[in-house]
Order: structure tokens, then C-alpha cells, then sequence
């Protein structure tokens, strides 16, 4: 039985996911499809000049992954992150490197999505007008709608090269929490794989659940080895 994580009254707390949290509902991972997703290196597809130079390549790539993310169901892990989050309230928060809507359909609201996500698309000219729930396949780039100011609409993803979404409330929660865990992700990208260093500044505990050592590990307090939908059900107990 692993040792139970223990959650006091006076505990906040940060949660940071990535792909391996989703491994177990059928999405692969970045590192498991070693880096290929349908025949391109995601920095192939995930970037502004591949927007500009083959914006219907960009949109087959998302339009995949919006099919692929349809498909799935969260699994325990997600589940356990939605109930903690029930537990703990204000005291709680989840910010996911994630585009596609697992957590939010097992129940998590208080929810960043730092990279994005896949059921909106936004102005490519960001003419200043919100994302909008977009859900579409699209089978070709004629199909994809433009913005109202006449701009062909993007996916609404943060790609490499581009800051991540809500940085400012991301860096004020982890300098105010006593307790960080980092669920499935590799430690590969920045500035997501700092905030386990941003932590450990503000003196919390930094937990880590995976199978693999990721390549932060250095930074964790503890190393929950093992699959996220196995091990978080009953890793966390709450004394309110
Ligand atoms: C920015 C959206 C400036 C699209 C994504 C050189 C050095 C340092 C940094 C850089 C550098 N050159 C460039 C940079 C910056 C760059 C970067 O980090 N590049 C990397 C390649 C070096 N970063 C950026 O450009 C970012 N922007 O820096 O702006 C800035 C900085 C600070 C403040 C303001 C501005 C923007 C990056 C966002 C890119 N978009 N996603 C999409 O998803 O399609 S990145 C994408 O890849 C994901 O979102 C995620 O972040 C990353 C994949 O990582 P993981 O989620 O960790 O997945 P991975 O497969 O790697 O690992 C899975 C893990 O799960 C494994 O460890 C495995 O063991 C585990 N696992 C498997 N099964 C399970 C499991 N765990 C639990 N249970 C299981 N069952
Ligand atoms: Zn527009």
C-alpha cells in the first residue's frame, strides 16, 4: 500500500498534470509516441511559423487530436483530482499542460489550461475577440471558419514559442502553496517544468507521481513511482 500523502487544514495546494495522466484513458503520450504524433515531431506542428507556412497541416495535427480527445473517457486519476478538489475547495488548484477536456468531464472547475485547449479555436490575426468552443474534425482547411474581422480561426494552443496562458495566477498560487504535486509529465518543457522549482522556493512539499523518474526529479521531496490511475485513489487524505 504506498504511504498516504497527508493534507492538513492549513495546506494549500498546487497540482500539476501532463500527458501521463491521460495515458490511461487511451491518449498517448508525447515521450510513448517517442515524439511523433501521426508522422510529425509535435515541434513540427506546435509552432507559429508552421501556422504561417502549412496552416493545413497545423489544422489535420489538431483536428487528430480533437477526434482522438472526443474518443476518450478520464479515467481514476482525473477523478481523484476532481474529488480533492471537492475536499479542499479554495485551497485547490489544477493547472494542466493537457489541451484536451478530461478533467473538466471528471468534474475539476478549478482548472488552468497553461497550453491551451482543444475544444476552442481563436482569431489566427488575434484581433482581440475570445476563443470559441470549437469541437469541429475538420477534414480540410476550406472547412475551417474564419473570425468575424475575416481571419481564418487557429486552434486555440499555446505553441512553442508562445507564452503560456495565466502564468501571472499560476505564480502567485505556487508562492502561497504548501503542497505541490506533478502528475504524468516528463519535466521536458519550460517554463512548466520550473514550477516544481518555484515551490520548493516557497518551502512547500513537492511530490511527484509517475512511472518514470522525470527529469526534474531532483526538485521533488517525494517519488510516487507508479501508473497516476492506479496510485492517486486513495493517495490523499484530508484532516479538514
Ligand atoms: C515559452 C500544446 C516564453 C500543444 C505544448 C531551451 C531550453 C529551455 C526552454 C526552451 C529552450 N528552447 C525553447 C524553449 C522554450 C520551450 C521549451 O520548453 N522547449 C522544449 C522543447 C525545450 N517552451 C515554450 O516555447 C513555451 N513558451 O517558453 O514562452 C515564456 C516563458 C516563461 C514565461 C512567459 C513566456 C510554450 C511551450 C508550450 C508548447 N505546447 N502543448 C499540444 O499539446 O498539442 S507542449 C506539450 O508537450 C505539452 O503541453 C507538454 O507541455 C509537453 C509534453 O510533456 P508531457 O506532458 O510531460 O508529456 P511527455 O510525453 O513528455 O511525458 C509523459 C510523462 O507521463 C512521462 O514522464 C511518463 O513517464 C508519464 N506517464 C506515462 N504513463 C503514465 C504516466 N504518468 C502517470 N500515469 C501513467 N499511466
Ligand atoms: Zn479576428
Amino acid at each position: 500500500m504506498t504511504e498516504r500523502i497527508l493534507i492538513g487544514p492549513a495546506d494549500r495546494v498546487f497540482v500539476l498534470t501532463g500527458a501521463g495522466i491521460s495515458a490511461e484513458s487511451g491518449l498517448p503520450t508525447f515521450r510513448a509516441s517517442d515524439g511523433l504524433w501521426a508522422g510529425h515531431r509535435i515541434e513540427d506542428v506546435c509552432t507559429p511559423e508552421a501556422l504561417e507556412a502549412n496552416p493545413a497541416l497545423v489544422w489535420e495535427f489538431y483536428s487528430l487530436r480533437r477526434a482522438q480527445g472526443a474518443a476518450a473517457e478520464p479515467n481514476p486519476a482525473h477523478r481523484a483530482l476532481a474529488e480533492l478538489e471537492a475536499k479542499l475547495g479554495e485551497r485547490f488548484l489544477l493547472c494542466t499542460q493537457n489541451v484536451d477536456d478530461l478533467h473538466e468531464r471528471a468534474g475539476s472547475q478549478r482548472l488552468i489550461h497553461m497550453h491551451g485547449e482543444l475544444a476552442k479555436s481563436r482569431c489566427q490575426a488575434e484581433c482581440g475577440r475570445p476563443p470559441v468552443e470549437d469541437r469541429t474534425v475538420y477534414r480540410s482547411l476550406e472547412e475551417v471558419p474564419l473570425c468575424a474581422c475575416g481571419a481564418r480561426l487557429r486552434p486555440h494552443i499555446v505553441f512553442f514559442g508562445e507564452t503560456p496562458l495565466e502564468m501571472k495566477r499560476i505564480q502567485r498560487t505556487l508562492e502561497e502553496s504548501t503542497l505541490m504535486v506533478v502528475i504524468g509529465t516528463s519535466g521536458s518543457v519550460y517554463p512548466a517544468a520550473s514550477f516544481v522549482n518555484w515551490a520548493r522556493q516557497a518551502g512547500a512539499r513537492t511530490v511527484y507521481v509517475g512511472p518514470e523518474r522525470p527529469l526534474n526529479a531532483g526538485a521533488f521531496t517525494r517519488i510516487v513511482e507508479g501508473n497516476a490511475g492506479a496510485v492517486l485513489p486513495g493517495l490523499f487524505e484530508v484532516s479538514c
